[in-house]
């Protein structure tokens, strides 16, 4: 028994001694791993938020050639196309057809400022809802007799 202690106390104190000593370079390895590496993660956090911000507060459009052109009634003609064509730009449908001033103007090429361009007794808007032209008579898109049978 004496000598299994006395052969005993010396292994015990020694492992003792790597356990905290393994212990200490586990700790202080730690704290200067955190040390090294908690500035360099706030760094590179500034960094994102810096470039998001940078993308987040970059303008929708290309502000080099100026801003865009202003639509007031926001229906696809811009002011000073409403103006040329003499319709209220703060307006979108000027004359009360239910066809806009940009589908008077671009689509069907009626007139934006009268309610029956073709003055045939329906306003341009119920002309196009049932299919037919507002700009004269027969139906909106007519098919065109040299493309029918067309098979050799
Ligand atoms: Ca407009
Ligand atoms: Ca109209
Ligand atoms: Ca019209």
């Amino acid at each position: 028994m004496d000598r299994s202690e006395q052969s005993s106390l010396p292994g015990r104190a020694l492992l003792r001694i790597i356990v905290i000593g393994v212990a200490v370079v586990v700790v202080v390895g730690g704290v200067l791993w955190l040390v090294q590496r908690t500035p360099e993660q706030g760094n590179n956090e500034n960094a994102t938020t810096t470039a998001r911000e940078t993308v987040n507060t970059a303008p929708p459009f290309d502000t080099r050639f100026g801003a865009p052109p202003a639509d007031a009634d926001q229906d696809g003609l811009t002011n000073d196309e409403e103006t040329a064509l003499g319709t209220n730009p703060t307006d979108p449908d000027t004359d009360r057809d239910n066809l806009t001033d940009y589908d008077e103007g671009r689509l069907y090429r009626s007139d934006p400022l009268k309610s029956d361009s073709d003055g045939d007794g329906n306003p341009d808007g119920a002309e196009v809802q049932k299919g037919f032209s507002p700009t004269g008579p027969g139906k909106l898109f007519e098919p065109n007799p040299a493309l029918i049978n067309t098979t050799p």
